[in-house]
């Protein structure tokens, strides 16, 4: 394609694309199927891949796309994020209105109620159009620049129309939706890694990752609450016009946002969603109550760092008291041996508990837990719940609670794995026992819906029934078998409920799945400690499996996001004969095991930028980009790896000081354009 044409094509697609993630990300109501956005995505990739020079920051491919860095800049707030007082009563929320409204001498306002939701608090500033800094509120004068993670938020705009003001800032609550929670602790479960306490941990944790790749894979989401400050184009005179202007820039502003006349409808409204916070996706903890008129609040004023005209009135706790009954172990896909409570069923805001979450040994000795506690349960991040504590003074039991005791198997003298009765074993430094029996049914089962699972392989129609039914009849062992169904149509035809329609569907979906990406492959295959994200890494890294399967413990070690711990995994996966057969066999059956290796063909593949001073041509961000799109990497500070410091405008003096003493090639910023265009 010529170039005027392609750079046609690609403002094209980029404003298509724009549209569907607004549509899917901020509307919740996309109007395209999935397969149609990928297209789109795949098409303009090429383009962009083709054409580096109209590679733009704001490009919806560049969502991700920065390296890592060592640690986040700061970032002054131009105005301070304010915190919240708090009411925890209806007397606490009635004395805050009668103090308010003495201070305004009877001045008539409404107010504008949300939920506060246990998330992060972000301002976001944009300049002449494009998102240029996002920042964590920090200590509320002075915030972490993690701008590269924000970017990859899909429901955060990188651009917004050309009638938004040229400089503004919003501010707005970065969480983890309840689903995203709890599935990124069910992989982290499964993977020996801690949990998450909570959503807002969790999306603390997600938000302030130094790769934002790593980001970029949790199912983060926002709900903008407030225009921080805009200059150049007035706003409008209440909260909640605001809130419908900033909806018609593109921002996702909570559904559930009322405006309400009364201190009684404030109290209803907060006591209704009290009652029904269970049924919300994202965890909230209360409800922020604004006056509405800012030009009230500017007299109104603050206290301190706290906004007189707004306050947070609480929610009560979601927990309850109840007996533990007894503590149980279930097996988890990689053999761990999860432990769990049995409670005697207790509604915990309106929803009924009987199994809640150990975690491990640890942690139920760290809390000492013992059957037969009167236990505090919460329903942590309202989903998983979780045993906080138990009450000493009714203990009646005296007996700790001891994992290998709880398995100990009389007639076999040891203890036991509870599906298998394998031998159990706990790596050093490890907080979870595992089964040792890698053919355990309960292991084999959870394998087979892992590897078919949807972050997985993704292959429809198989789930927790359908493996344990393949299993039950023979017709697989392990996830290699998948592949091999297809020989087996009759046999599958004759099992009970197995209409030739889904057989064929289940046949399918899985031949379907052969040209997953091998970073799929290398997750479903289910190497202890490698999650979805290390497996990304590890694809890029290495290429294929069989280049895998022969990495150095110190290759693994040495790169990003890898320990040791996940290098002896990987290898002690690769060493078992089992999984050498099982990987024969996948690759036999036509599985992806190696893909081409992209980046090392680009012009820039290998070479490492440092970028110092001011560039005139483009921003920083903007260089990164286009050093990246040609297979480059772009880092923050100069190292012994860096090939190019690029020296711009008033450059800061360590960058330059540290490239003399290395010895590091410097090129100013014609020279990198030439670069960049291959003059
Ligand atoms: N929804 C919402 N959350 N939240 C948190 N609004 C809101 N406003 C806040 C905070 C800290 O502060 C402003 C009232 C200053």
């Amino acid at each position: 394609m010529e170039a005027a044409k392609a750079r046609d094509r690609i403002e094209k697609l980029r404003a298509e694309i724009n549209h569907h993630n607004y549509r899917y990300y901020v509307l919740d109501d996309p109007e395209v199927a999935d397969a149609e956005y990928d297209g789109l995505m795949r098409e303009l990739k090429a383009l962009e891949e083709e054409y580096p020079r109209f590679l733009t920051p704001d490009s919806p491919t560049q969502r991700v796309g920065a390296a890592p860095v060592e640690a986040f800049g700061v970032v002054e707030h131009p105005l301070p994020l304010l915190s919240l007082g708090n009411a925890f009563s209806n007397e606490e929320l009635t004395a805050w209105y009668n103090r308010i409204s003495k201070l305004l001498d009877g001045q008539k306002f409404n107010f504008a109620c949300e939920h506060k939701i246990d998330g992060l608090a972000v301002a976001l500033t944009y300049i002449d159009g494009k998102i240029t800094t996002g920042a964590t509120r920090g200590n509320g004068v002075r915030g972490e620049d993690i701008t590269q993670n924000l970017r990859t938020v899909r429901s955060i705009p990188l651009s917004v129309p050309k009638d938004a003001p040229p400089r503004f800032e919003v501010r707005g609550e970065v969480f983890l939706p309840r689903a995203g929670f709890e599935k990124l602790n069910r992989e982290r479960a499964e993977e020996g890694l801690p949990l998450f306490a909570n959503p807002r941990n969790a999306a603390a944790g997600s938000v302030r990752q130094l790769d934002p790749r790593i980001t970029a894979k949790r199912p983060l989401d926002i709900y903008i609450y407030m225009l921080g400050w805009a200059e150049g184009k007035a706003t409008p005179p209440t909260h909640w016009e605001t809130m419908n202007y900033l909806k018609n820039l593109g921002f996702k502003i909570n559904p559930n946002n009322r405006l309400l006349n009364s201190i009684e409808q404030v109290a209803e409204f907060h006591h209704s969603w009290e009652e029904k916070r269970g049924s919300l996706r994202y965890e909230a903890d209360g409800i922020v109550v604004k006056v509405n008129q800012l030009d009230l609040q500017k007299r109104l004023g603050d206290v301190g760092r706290e906004p007189r005209w707004a306050i947070a009135y609480k929610f009560a706790a979601v927990e309850a008291t109840t007996l533990l009954k007894s503590i149980e172990i279930s097996v988890g896909r990689t053999g761990t041996l999860n432990p769990y409570a049995v409670l005697e069923p207790v509604s915990v805001g309106g929803v009924t508990i009987k199994h809640a979450a150990l975690h491990n040994e640890d942690d139920i000795r760290r809390k000492d837990i013992r059957v037969g506690d009167t236990v505090i349960v919460r329903r942590a991040g309202e989903v998983i719940p979780e045993v906080v504590k138990s009450i000493k003074d009714k203990r009646i039991n005296k007996e700790e609670f001891s994992l290998p005791d709880k398995l100990f198997d009389k007639g076999k003298k040891r203890p036991a794995c509870p599906v298998c009765g394998a031998e159990i074993f706990r790596p050093e430094g490890e907080v979870m026992y595992y089964c040792s029996n890698a053919a355990c049914p309960a292991q084999a089962q959870q394998r087979i819906e892992h590897f078919a699972s949807r972050g997985a392989m993704d292959i429809r129609g198989i789930g927790e029934s359908q493996s344990a039914m393949l299993l039950k009849e023979g017709l697989v062992k392990d996830v290699s078998d998948l592949y091999y169904l297809k020989d087996k149509r009759e046999q599958l035809l004759n099992i009970e409920r197995m209409a030739e329609l889904s057989v064929d569907n289940m046949l399918n979906a899985i031949d379907k799945s052969k040209n997953k990406p091998l970073a799929r492959v290398i997750f479903a295959l289910g190497i202890r400690h490698v999650g979805s994200e290390t497996a990304e890494i590890l694809a890029r890294q290495f290429h294929g499996i069989e280049a895998l399967s022969k990495a150095s413990r110190e290759g693994l070690i040495n790169i990003e996001a890898v320990g040791p711990k996940i290098a002896d995994s990987i290898i002690a996966f690769f060493h078992a004969e089992e999984n050498q057969r099982i990987i024969k066999r996948l690759k036999d059956a036509g599985v992806t095991l190696q893909e081409e290796a992209k980046t090392e063909t680009l012009r820039l593949a290998g070479q490492e930028f440092v970028v110092t001073g001011r560039l005139e041509a483009f921003s920083r961000q903007e260089a990164e980009t286009r050093i990246k799109a040609l297979g480059g990497t772009a880092k923050d500070n100069v190292t012994k790896k860096t090939s190019y410091l690029v020296v711009g405008a008033d450059p800061g003096g360590n960058k330059l000081a540290k490239a003399q003493e290395l010895g590091t090639g410097q090129i100013n910023e014609k020279e990198l354009l030439r670069l960049l265009r291959q003059e």
